[in-house]
């Protein structure tokens, strides 16, 4: 399974790597992979779609080698569907997964993520997933993307107080954390906070080795069906989507 970071973090990748590893089954091999092109942290429209480019090389090269699932470990989801379009192997995001394993185990979820215009990302998600019935509230600590990196008591802190206050204002039966960078941060946080905390990676692993598990392939009937061919130009040459 290949879990891609889609910012250009080699140490966010390894947190994500370790998370991913820390679900996976015994016959699951985790290739954790970041573009070496990009933005360093994904947090505006704008880098989710530059970033979607490098990721989408991924996945074609992926393709190419007989990958079995994709994880897109970024909360935007960024690239999700032009990666089905281009995958027989499933592709999941892993703020999908968070939200839909979130809606399995309690009626009501809150998001808490980075920073305050990300918000934006994770609403038209809810919206696009049909979440709008689960998810009660959207809530930013104001923490960047890169400032999980650095692992600070103060960061925990701050992402803790916005939990501890979802939990006691939102009404809610669980969190979901909007960041592939906080995956290191859950257990810590489900255990002072007393309450189901979802990190988007591990669902997203866990459900991928369910979907190969149920022999499952992204469809290619309909609107996910490769993209027609044509000739892309000039530098995009690569992506010119081939006669099949
Ligand atoms: C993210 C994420 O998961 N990785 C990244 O670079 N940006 N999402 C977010 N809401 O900050």
């Amino acid at each position: 399974m290949n879990v891609i970071n889609p910012n250009t973090s080699n140490s966010m990748t390894d947190t994500i790597a370790a998370a991913a590893r820390s679900v996976a089954s015994p016959g699951t091999q985790i290739i954790a992979t970041n573009p070496s092109d990009g933005p360093a942290s994904i947090e505006s429209h704008f880098d989710e779609a530059v970033c979607s480019v490098a990721l989408l090389e991924q996945v074609m090269a992926g393709e190419h080698a007989g990958m079995d699932a994709y994880v897109i470990a970024c909360f935007g989801d960024p690239g999700l569907l032009a990666a089905r379009e281009i995958a027989r192997a499933p592709v999941l995001g892993i703020a999908e997964a968070a939200m839909h394993v979130a809606s399995m185990i309690a009626t009501r979820f809150s998001i808490v993520t980075t920073l305050d215009r990300t918000k934006i990302i994770s609403r038209h998600l809810v919206r696009n997933y049909g979440m709008e019935h689960h998810c009660a509230r959207i809530r930013a600590t104001g923490i960047e993307v890169l400032e999980l990196e650095t692992n600070t008591d103060a960061v925990f802190r701050s992402i803790l107080a916005e939990c501890q206050q979802a939990r006691d204002e939102d009404d809610i039966g669980a969190i979901v954390l909007g960041c592939g960078g906080m995956a290191h941060l859950v257990d810590e946080l489900q255990q002072q906070l007393g309450l189901p905390v979802i990190d988007g990676v591990v669902a997203a692993v866990k459900l991928a080795e369910a979907l190969v598990g149920l022999g499952l392939n992204t469809s290619k009937a309909g609107d996910l069906d490769y993209p027609s061919a044509k000739h892309y130009r000039g530098k995009f040459a690569h992506f010119s989507p081939p006669r099949r």
